[in-house]
């Protein structure tokens, strides 16, 4: 009886199996596309004034088209005081003066539409402006927009003297609470002073930030980013006798004013914030279930690989298709070995759910060019990780190209990041607006992102080759590496395949996508000097391996084909590869 009952249960995983064997699951558009990032103030200015705008990201869209890139993320271009560019939003239902207007964000959407690619907006959910009317409101003692902040009564000490309702530090540094006088308390702000948090307990707010999530669904957006998500929840002061306790030390640094200074077990990471994730999932999946198009939800949060898969789901309930995979800026840079580089990439491998994709991310607005964190030769070998990886590509907008970081002097600097530090000297470690400059469209004057006398941040050096126009003609040039990646990447072998990797030595990575009997090989070196390497390694490599696509560097060229059990890789080399 054991027996018949167990052929019984068998025989559909064998007709699945059979099935599955004959043709490919069918992929929906995200998880095939690439994701491109664009910065709107930077990207490409239509009118003048030096700062990016909506009319000039959809005179470019096109660009993004001949790199085969079906999706894009504009960071936030709601209207803001921009404290913090347009990470302070004083209203989430209306579009920046300087950005454009409805009616360009509808032409953009329009054009987006009839190029088939998708437009994904940023979701700041954590705080407002402090010049939204909501926190204006609140302020004259509005009692509904009074609740949708946080609000704390000071402590006052033996002298009479006010202080903060507790320890809690800001992410910028400094107490996380600033006292309004108008109100008599402190409010919460996890950013800067002009982030006030919005209270997430009050079902008003869940309910308002669910409006503003389908007033751009309404749009034709297709799905969101949301931003600096681990901080959306705090502890819930009933549960502690009416106060927001103070957060342990961490005793990694004596400096109270440092985020560092505190574990933020109160503060950050929430299973709360889990759950309002898992809310915003079935706003999206409303829209999905009337027009048949999926909305995709990606995660910013700066966490444990075991928090961060949290935000998948959780075997019940669904969350977002892509929590950011931040390994590439976290963990590795250019000093980290070849195998510092297979341990990074296989954590998330290693802690994603079994039936979720991956997704790569080497470079975002926060975060230095991927020609400072690795090196300028390396641009093309992290490209070929980002788009042949088993998941979903996301690439910042530049990183196609090769740009640098751009140098912006302390009278220049204006990332609140950078100014905050008050430091003339150190303050370009904080600064994020060396990865923030113009885009380099061209040589010409302003590389081509603007025809006005000056732009809001300086144009970075080397944009006389490190551009658009002139890589678009240059045989071996970034731009093309990329596009060549791009259109090996339709292949099935990087759609289906199945992955494998090694650390040859000191320098080299290297990996192998299978799909069927056909094979593909991606090799860099993350070292200056050069190693001979036996890629007999790999199961079914034998005689000979052909060049498909090389680094700008390397003297190899595509169709080259090399003995396998002896290829010499150069320093900074980086090559993929087709198995004979
Ligand atoms: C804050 O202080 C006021 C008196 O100054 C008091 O009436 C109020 O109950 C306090 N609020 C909280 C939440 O402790
Ligand atoms: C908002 O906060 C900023 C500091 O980030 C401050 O300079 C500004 O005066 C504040 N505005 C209002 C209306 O409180
Ligand atoms: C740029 O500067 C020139 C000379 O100062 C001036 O004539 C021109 O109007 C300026 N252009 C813009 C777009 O501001
Ligand atoms: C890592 C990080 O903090 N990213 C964003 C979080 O949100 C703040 C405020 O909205 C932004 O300034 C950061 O860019
Ligand atoms: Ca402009
Ligand atoms: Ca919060």
């Amino acid at each position: 009886m054991g027996i018949r009952m167990r052929s019984i249960l068998l025989l559909p995983v064998l007709f699945a199996l059979a099935v599955s064997g004959e043709s490919d699951p069918e992929l929906d558009w995200w998880e095939t596309t690439i994701f491109y990032q664009i910065y709107p103030r930077s990207f490409k200015d239509s009118d003048g004034d030096g700062i990016g705008d909506l009319n000039g990201i959809t005179s470019s869209l096109e660009y993004l088209k001949e790199m085969g890139i079906g999706a894009t993320w504009l960071s936030p271009i709601f209207k803001s005081p921009m404290y913090d560019f347009g990470y302070d939003i004083a209203d989430f239902y209306a579009i920046q003066d300087e950005y454009g207007t409805m009616e360009d964000f509808e032409n953009l959407m329009a054009k987006a539409k009839e190029l088939d690619i998708k437009i994904v907006l940023d979701f700041v959910p954590n705080h407002t402006s402090n010049e939204s009317v909501w926190f204006e409101e609140a302020l004259k003692g509005h009692e509904k927009y009074y609740d949708y902040f946080v609000w704390e009564n000071g402590t006052v000490d033996e002298n009479g003297v006010m202080h903060p309702p507790n320890n809690w530090v800001s992410v910028f540094r400094k107490s996380a609470w600033e006292y309004r006088e108008e109100v008599g308390q402190y409010y919460l702000h996890q950013f800067v002073i002009g982030q006030p948090d919005l209270n997430y307990r009050n079902p008003d707010v869940v309910e308002e930030m669910k409006n503003v999530v389908r007033f751009w669904l309404d749009k034709g957006v297709a799905g969101f980013r949301v931003d600096a998500i681990a901080h959306l929840f705090e502890v819930d002061k009933a549960d502690f006798g009416g106060v927001y306790p103070d957060e342990p030390l961490t005793r990694n640094t004596d400096d109270p004013d440092s985020y560092d200074y505190l574990d933020h077990i109160y503060t950050k990471d929430l299973d709360e914030t889990v759950e309002m994730v898992y809310q915003w999932r079935e706003v999206f999946d409303e829209y999905k279930a009337k027009d048949g198009l999926t909305r995709v939800m990606m995660t910013e949060a700066y966490s444990s690989p075991q928090m961060t898969m949290k935000y998948f789901g959780n075997g019940e309930r669904l969350g977002a298709q892509m929590p950011f995979n931040f390994v590439l800026i976290s963990d590795v840079n250019g000093r980290s070995s070849a195998a510092e580089i297979k341990y990074a990439l296989d954590k998330f491998l290693t802690f994603k759910p079994i039936d979720q994709h991956a997704n790569w991310v080497a470079g975002n607005h926060d975060n230095n060019r991927v020609s400072s964190r690795f090196s300028p030769e390396l641009v093309d070998g992290i490209n070929m990780i980002v788009l042949l990886m088993p998941g979903i590509a996301v690439t910042y907008m530049g990183e196609e190209i090769g740009m640098v970081d751009g140098y912006v002097s302390w009278e220049d600097t204006v990332d609140p990041s950078g100014c905050n530090t008050d430091d003339p000297i150190n303050y370009w470690m904080a600064s994020r607006d060396p990865e923030r400059t113009p885009f380099q469209w061209s040589a010409d004057v302003n590389a081509g992102f603007s025809e006005g006398n000056k732009t809001w941040l300086p144009v970075a050096e080397g944009f006389e080759n490190l551009n658009v126009e002139v890589q678009r003609v240059t045989d071996k040039s970034h731009l093309n590496v990329y596009k060549a990646l791009s259109l090996l990447r339709t292949d099935k072998i990087f759609r289906y395949g199945r992955y494998e990797s090694v650390a040859f030595n000191e320098g080299v990575f290297a990996f192998r996508r299978w799909y069927k009997n056909k094979a593909y090989i991606v090799v860099v070196n993350f070292r200056q000097e050069a190693y001979t390497i036996d890629l007999t390694y790999f199961e079914g490599v034998n005689k000979k391996v052909e060049v498909v696509i090389s680094s700008i560097q390397s003297p190899k060229k595509a169709k080259d084909a090399f003995k396998a059990n002896a290829l010499e890789i150069l320093g900074s080399e980086a090559l993929v590869l087709k198995v004979d």
